[in-house]
C-alpha cells in the first residue's frame, strides 16, 4: 500500500477550493492507501495569525476534515506542531535547498507581493517545510490542488539532492495527485485568481460553513459574462468565470465538463447559477451540520489530534533520526 501525505493550513475557514482541490480526494484515497493528513499550523504562521484564534481554527479545521469524510481511525489526522520531526527535517532541508530554487516559487511571489522585503523568512522557506512534511514519512503520493504542483517538484529536487549529496537512496520520489475537474477553483469575483480562505473579500469564496442562503447569494453575485453557456468545453476558453462555475458544477455532480454543457449549453447564467446553488447546498449543508455537531465536543477533537500525533511521530521519528545520522549529527 502506498503512503499518502497531505496538509491544509488553519489560516481560516476551509473553502470550496480546499474541498474540491484536496479534501474530497483525500476521502476517496482512504480506501486503498495508508493516509496521513495534517493541519499545518506551522505553515499557517508564515503569515500573521492571531495566537488566540490559531488553536480554535486548528480544531475547527480538524472537525471540518472529519465532517468531509476523513475517518480518524483509518487515516492519521493530527496537527503539525505536535510532531517535532517536521521542524527537525525542515532545518536539514533549509541547508539542502538552494536559495535560487526558492526564489523561483510563484506562491512566494504571489503571497509576498510587492512588499517582499517585509515577508517572513518562513514564507520564503515554506516549500522546504512542505518537503519535510512529506518526506518525514517517506510518503510517495501527495494529493493537492494545481497551485501546489511547483512545490512538489521542488520537494523532489530536495529529495534527490539529499540522496546525491550523502550518497544514499534514502528519500523516495514523490508523485503529485492532482485530481478532478476542479483542481483549481477560482475566486467568484475574479476568474483569473485562485479561491483562497485568506482573500480579504468573503464574497470571493464559498466557505464550508456558509449557510444555504449565503451560498445562494454569493453565487447570484458571482462575476460572469453576458453570453449564454456554450455547448462544448472549447467554448469556455477565454471565459474564466464561466469555466470556473462549470468546473465547480462538474466536480460537485461527479460529471465531466462536457456532460454539464450538454445539459446547460445555451442556458443563461441565472438558470445555471440557480441549479449550481441547489447542487452546492445539497453537498455542503450536511458537512456544515456535521462540523457544528463535532465542535460541540471539543475534547473529542483534541483527543483525536493527540492520538493522531502519536501515530504520526511513531512513523516520522525513526526516519528523521536516520536522516540526522546520514547528515553526520553526533549521537553521543
Ligand atoms: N482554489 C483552490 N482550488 C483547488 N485547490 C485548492 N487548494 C487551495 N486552494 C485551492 C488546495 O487545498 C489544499 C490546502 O491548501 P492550504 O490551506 O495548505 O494552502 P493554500 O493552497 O494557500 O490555500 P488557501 O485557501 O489559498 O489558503 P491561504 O489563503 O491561507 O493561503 C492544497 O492541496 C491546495 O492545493
Amino acid at each position: 500500500m502506498q503512503r499518502i501525505f497531505s496538509g491544509i493550513q488553519p489560516s481560516g475557514i476551509p473553502t470550496l477550493g480546499n474541498y474540491l482541490g484536496a479534501i474530497r480526494n483525500w476521502v476517496k484515497l482512504q480506501d486503498d492507501h495508508e493516509c496521513i493528513y495534517c493541519v499545518v499550523d506551522m505553515h499557517a504562521i508564515t503569515v500573521w495569525q492571531d495566537p488566540k484564534l490559531l488553536p480554535i481554527q486548528t480544531r475547527e479545521l480538524a472537525a471540518s476534515i472529519i465532517a468531509c469524510g476523513i475517518d480518524p481511525k483509518r487515516s492519521i489526522l493530527f496537527h503539525q506542531s505536535a510532531v517535532r520531526a517536521h521542524a527537525q527535517l525542515a532545518w536539514i532541508f533549509n541547508c539542502v535547498a538552494r536559495f535560487g530554487w526558492l526564489a523561483r516559487m510563484t506562491q512566494f511571489k504571489d503571497k509576498a507581493g510587492k512588499d517582499r522585503e517585509n515577508a517572513s523568512a518562513g514564507l520564503f522557506v515554506y516549500p522546504n517545510l512542505m518537503a519535510a512534511d512529506i518526506l518525514a514519512y517517506h510518503a510517495t503520493r501527495v494529493p493537492v490542488g494545481e497551485d501546489q504542483r511547483q512545490h512538489l517538484e521542488l520537494a523532489n529536487d530536495i529529495a534527490q539532492k539529499f540522496n546525491h549529496d550523502y550518497g544514499v537512496n534514502f528519500f523516495p520520489p514523490i508523485e503529485a495527485l492532482i485530481l478532478g475537474p476542479a483542481a483549481r477553483v477560482m475566486s467568484l469575483r475574479d476568474g483569473t485568481k485562485k479561491m483562497s480562505k485568506s482573500d480579504p473579500s468573503d464574497q470571493s469564496r464559498i466557505n464550508l460553513n456558509d449557510d444555504p442562503d449565503t451560498i445562494a447569494l454569493k453565487l447570484r453575485r458571482a462575476k460572469t459574462d453576458p453570453l449564454p453557456l456554450p455547448s462544448e468545453p472549447e467554448g469556455l476558453e477565454k471565459r474564466p468565470e464561466a469555466r470556473n462555475l462549470v468546473g465547480i458544477y462538474a466536480a460537485l455532480a461527479d460529471l465531466d465538463v462536457a456532460d454539464v454543457l450538454r445539459e446547460y449549453g445555451g442556458a443563461g447564467f441565472s438558470r445555471f447559477k440557480e441549479a449550481l446553488a441547489e447542487l452546492m447546498i445539497a453537498k455542503l449543508a450536511p458537512i456544515a451540520a456535521e462540523t457544528r455537531r463535532l465542535l460541540a465536543d471539543p475534547a473529542t477533537i483534541d483527543a483525536i489530534l493527540r492520538e493522531g500525533a502519536a501515530r504520526a511521530a511513531a512513523i516520522a521519528d525513526p526516519i528523521v533520526a536516520e536522516a540526522e545520522r546520514l547528515v553526520g549529527f553526533l549521537r553521543a
